[in-house]
Parts: C-alpha cells; structure tokens; sequence
C-alpha cells in the first residue's frame, strides 16, 4: 500500500488545497555544482519559468533545451499557521523523472517515476505563518531500470545526453500542478468502488480506507441534486432506483460525498464524481453495461507547442472538442499516465480511456518504431542483471497509477506496457508479476492489455495469453511495405490476420497504433508517402482489413496530432503520423475518419 493518499486534491470544510502553479525560480546545474554549493539552501537564480511545463521549449539556446541532468525549481510559500494541527504536504502531479524535494534546505522527499504524482509529508518540517523555501531537485537522465527505459550517453564536450527507446521527445521538468495541502490527521485515505446492475436499479459497493478511525457515510446525489443513495460504514453498498447509467458519449455522473466524523464533530470530508458502469469482456466483445462496444479513436501525447508535456489545459479542451468532431469515442493515454483533469473531462465527456503505465522501451533499440515494424531486434530484454530493478519501478508505477484513477468511469482498462520485447522467454514471468499486481489493485477487474509490436507475432509472443483483450500495433503500409508496395502490404497484413484467427483466442482486438506519417504540406497525385494523399490510402487499406475480421473491435489510430521526438533521420521535427497538426488543425484524413466514424455504430460487429 502507498504510504500516502492519492486522492485528487480538492477543497472541503475540512481539507485545503492551495495551489502552487505559476512562475518558480528555475538553474540548470551545467557544471555539476549543485551539492558543493549547496543549492538545497537556494539556488540563487532570477531565471522565472512556469510550472506546470517542460523547461525544453523556452529558450532559444540548444544547450539548454536539450540538457540532461539536475533542473532545479525554486519558490518561496507561505504556509498559513491555519494548517497547524493536520496533516501537511506538498503534491506534485509529476516530476519528470525523479525528484529530491527539500524545504528551508532540509531534505523531505524524493521520488522516481515522471508522470505519476508523489506526496511530501512537512507536517513537521513546515514554518507555520511563515515564509518557507521549497526546492526541488528534478532529474530528467533515462536508465534501462526506470521507465520509460533509454539510456544517457556522455558527449565529447562532458554535456550528458539522453538516448530514449522510445519515440517522443525525452520533456522534463515540473510538467503537472504542485499543491499545498491540509488533510486532517484522522482522515479519508482511499476509496474503492464497484458496479452492479440489476433491470433498472443499480448497486455501488464500496470500501473505504481512513487514516485512525471514525464514522463513515456516505451521500450519493445526482446530477439534480437529489439524493439516490445514503449508507454508513466502511464498507457496504449504495442501493440505487432507477440509476442513470454512464454511458459511452452520453455520460451521467453521480457526486459521492464521504464524510468521517467522531460523534457529532466532523473529521474529515471529500466529495468526488463517479459514474455507475460495468466494463465486461464476453468473449470476442467488450461490453459496457452489458452492451458490446467498438471503440474508435487514438493513441494521443500529451504534446503542445512551446510547454512541451506540460499540462495544458486549453490543448485539452480543444483535443476533447476535435474528438467530439471527428466522432471518436476512445483514446489510449500513450504512453503514460496523463494529468488527472483528462480523465475528469473524459468522464464528463463519455469518452473510454486505456490507461497506460509508463512502461515503454522495454525492447533495446534507438530506432525503436522503425526496428519494431521490421521485426529486428531481440536482445532479451527481460534477461538482463538489471530487470529486478526495473520490475519494482514498473510494479510501483502500476499501483500509482490504478490507486490514481481507478474511480474513473472514463477508464475502461488498463494498458501495462506499450511494445516489449514480449518474444523473449524471460518476458513471461516478468508480464506475469504486473498482470496479476493490477488484477489485485483493482477493485473493478478492468481488463488488462499491453500494446505489441511486429515482433509479438501470433506465433513469437510469449505473453498475449495474458491480455484480456489483444491490443496490436501495426505498420503495414509504412514500415512494413509502404508506397507502391502497399498492395504486398495488405496481403501480408491479411496473412498475420489468419493467422490470429486461427489461433482461435476467443477475445476482442483492438487496433491501439496504425497509420503514415504525413507532412500538412505535401500534396501529390498519384500519391507519395508522406503526402496527405498517401495517408488517406493507407487508411483505406487498413479499414479494408480491419472490417473483414470480426474480432477486431476497436480502431486507435497514431496518432491524434503531430508531435515532438527527439531529432533524426526518420523524423521531420517530430513524427508527423498526426491526424491532426500539433497546432490541431485537421488533415485531410480527419475527413476521411470523420465520415467513417460517424457512420460505425457503437454496437459495429456486436
Ligand atoms: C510505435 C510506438 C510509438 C511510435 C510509433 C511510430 O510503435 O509505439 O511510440 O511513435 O510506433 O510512429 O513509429
């Protein structure tokens, strides 16, 4: 168990959340000195930089941008002497990917992993009404026993740098929000929550997890404000008449109200919203409330201009907006966990999500997406001294991650790795700990899946036995077989789809990664790759495909815009696989999925 809560920071009679966001001092650490001159204490800067972002894009000097090593963040806070006598902490959303947080030069935390929060405890640290220093140490190196996995190389001038083996551009920083928060001493921990639906009426256990004890009740209210449930304890069921259920596109969220008190005096309270839905695998179907669904939409990043990963909350709203457009219904948060207020607005929205630890470049290779699709590669990845290591960072990612969001009724399962070398024997008792650690941790049972490469062939991978549902990534057309050889390329996709039939799985698939890189500026007939043209006729190819196998139930196509990746040959300022542009104007196959996904039902192949 985490030794802190996760639950979403939020405001109540009891709790306060301040928030920390905006201009922090900001110094890089080019020379290595941070320690000798005890930066901890002050990092005497006048450099101002936003949080929440990635430091990258700012600055016009390469150095800067592509640094690897120490960034340190700094801001002076006042913590109101109100919040004597609870429970105190700094929460960082992410630092990416590991941090040491110190405050009035006293060190109070650290943590590895870059995109999922972490909670510092300063109850007994913090100067009461007064002014206290917080400084962080945010470390942006890549190692083989972290994820996402890459290593970091050292250049001839001594500047490090970071090799990812993966294929967005390595952002860092402090990219989510920072909080203050007052939590009583005596207080709600952790909620749990499952579904049952009966005809019209509907059923909400739940199990409550508090910090010292107190009585619990529980209030379940509508979207009106009536109240559709009450219960007392802490475990038990809500009993609901007549529940409006969420649905995919067509939400309805109930607000759960959670009090704590001793007697008649309140200890603690916290409200938050759920929808009542059930989330099924029936043999070749998904099913939500019992009804098969085919899921349409993307592999997204968090990835804008100028703040880099760093949330940004009106890219969100006009990525939500763009998929409400182009009739999406789903997308898959590539490849980590995203900023908690995506999967807030993708509950609000009726969206599905496929919720996506960190676990990417589990297969060493620079050229990953290019090695990936040719079926190069198999090092044993899994063989290596370091994998305990790297286990226990990915098993912690895990349990944060589905502590995080398993009260999300947008998420709908969980992806636990994205292309792993899942053809080396060793994969298999390594997959086994992370399947089985997610099926303990969920209180629902979502599915699990993990996104294979070309290399996880029907009869190479070692590991697709312990998916729910198989997710494929596949290039056919691009990597595999692309321009005037894309007729091969259709054969030999058709092929590898005969052979999965005949593996006779009895599961859904589900398409998380297709598609063509495509520059917005080419246009040419006949079509080349990388024109717009060339990404419309692959697209038809693999619909083509995709609508002649029934067990395939679900499109997400790479990806929902143009994003960055680290410089190179195979990569145009970035990968250009986008739908839409990173400023989120459509190409011309946004049209062509538009006219598509307005016309598949949601029950398409039931
Ligand atoms: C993949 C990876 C994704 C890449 C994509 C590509 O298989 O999962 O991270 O960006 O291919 O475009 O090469």
């Amino acid at each position: 168990m985490l030794s802190y809560s996760m639950l979403y920071p939020v405001n109540s009679d009891r709790r306060t959340s301040l928030s920390l966001d905006g201009l922090w001092r900001f110094r890089l650490d080019f020379e290595q000195v941070s320690g000798k001159e005890n930066w901890k204490c002050g990092i005497k800067s006048d450099d101002l930089i936003p949080v929440p972002a990635s430091f990258q894009d700012f600055y016009t000097d390469k150095k800067i941008r592509e640094f690897t090593g120490d960034a340190w963040y700094e801001k002076d806070v006042t913590v109101p002497s109100s919040m004597k006598g609870s429970d105190v902490f700094l929460r960082f959303g992410a630092a990416t990917h590991r941090a040491e947080v110190y405050l009035n030069g006293e060190k109070v935390g650290e943590n590895e992993g870059g995109f999922l929060p972490f909670l510092v405890d300063i109850t007994e640290h913090a100067r009461y009404g007064e002014q206290n220093k917080i400084t962080v140490r945010v470390n942006n190196e890549l190692t083989e026993t972290n994820i996402p996995c890459g290593r970091t190389i050292t250049l001839s001038d001594g500047r490090k740098m970071t090799k990812p083996y993966f294929d967005f551009y390595n952002y860092s920083g402090l990219q989510r929000s920072v909080y203050l928060l007052s939590v009583p001493k005596r207080s709600i921990f952790d909620v749990d929550l499952s579904y049952e639906i009966n005809g019209r009426d509907a059923v909400v256990r739940y199990s409550i997890k508090t910090k010292g004890e107190g009585d619990i009740s529980l209030t379940l209210k509508d979207e009106e404000g009536n109240i559709a449930g009450l219960a007392n304890g802490k475990e038990g069921c809500l009993s609901v008449k007549d529940a409006h259920l969420w649905q995919v596109r067509s939400a309805y969220l109930y607000t759960l109200s959670i009090e704590m008190r001793d007697g008649d005096s309140l200890l603690d309270d916290y409200s938050m919203e759920i929808g009542i839905r059930t989330v099924e695998i029936k043999g070749e179907n998904i099913l939500i409330n019992g009804s098969p669904v085919y899921l349409k939409g993307f592999g997204k990043h968090e990835d804008s201009d100028i703040v880099g990963r760093g949330f940004n909350i009106g890219a969100m709203k006009r990525d939500f907006e763009l998929m409400k457009w182009i009739g999406a219904n789903s997308f898959r948060t590539s490849h980590y966990p995203y900023d908690e207020t995506i999967y807030r607005m993708a509950d609000r929205e009726g969206f599905m999500v496929i919720d996506e630890v960190p676990a990417v470049g589990l297969f060493e290779s620079l050229v990953n997406f290019l090695d990936a699709g040719t079926g190069k590669g198999a090092k044993s990845f899994f063989s290596k001294p370091t994998t305990p290591v790297l286990l226990k960072s990915h098993l912690k990612a895990v349990e944060e991650m589905i502590t995080r969001d398993k009260n999300h009724p947008s998420v709908i399962a969980w992806s636990l790795l994205n292309e792993p070398e899942s053809t080396d024997p060793n994969s298999v008792p390594y997959f086994e700990k992370v399947f089985s650690l997610a099926h303990d941790l969920d209180p629902e049972k979502r599915p699990r899946t993990f996104a294979m490469e070309s290399n996880s062939s029907p009869s190479r991978c070692r590991c697709h036995h312990l998916s729910d549902f198989i997710s494929l990534n596949r290039y056919y057309g691009w990597y595999i077989l692309g321009g005037n050889e894309i007729v091969d390329a259709e054969k030999k996709f058709i092929s590898e789809m005969e052979e999965w039939k005949n593996l006779n799985l009895n599961k859904p698939f589900i398409f998380t990664e297709y598609g063509a890189d495509t520059l917005s500026s080419e246009h040419k007939i006949p079509s080349v790759m990388w024109s717009q043209e060339y990404q419309d006729e692959v697209l038809q190819m693999l619909h083509r495909v995709f609508d002649s196998y029934g067990f395939v139930k679900g499109e997400q196509i790479w990806n929902f815009a143009d994003f960055q990746t680290t410089e190179g040959l195979m990569r145009v300022n970035g990968n250009k696989k986008g739908v839409f542009t990173r400023q989120r104007q459509p190409k011309d196959s946004a049209f062509l999925l538009k006219k598509r996904w307005e016309s598949l039902p949601l029950n398409y192949k039931a």
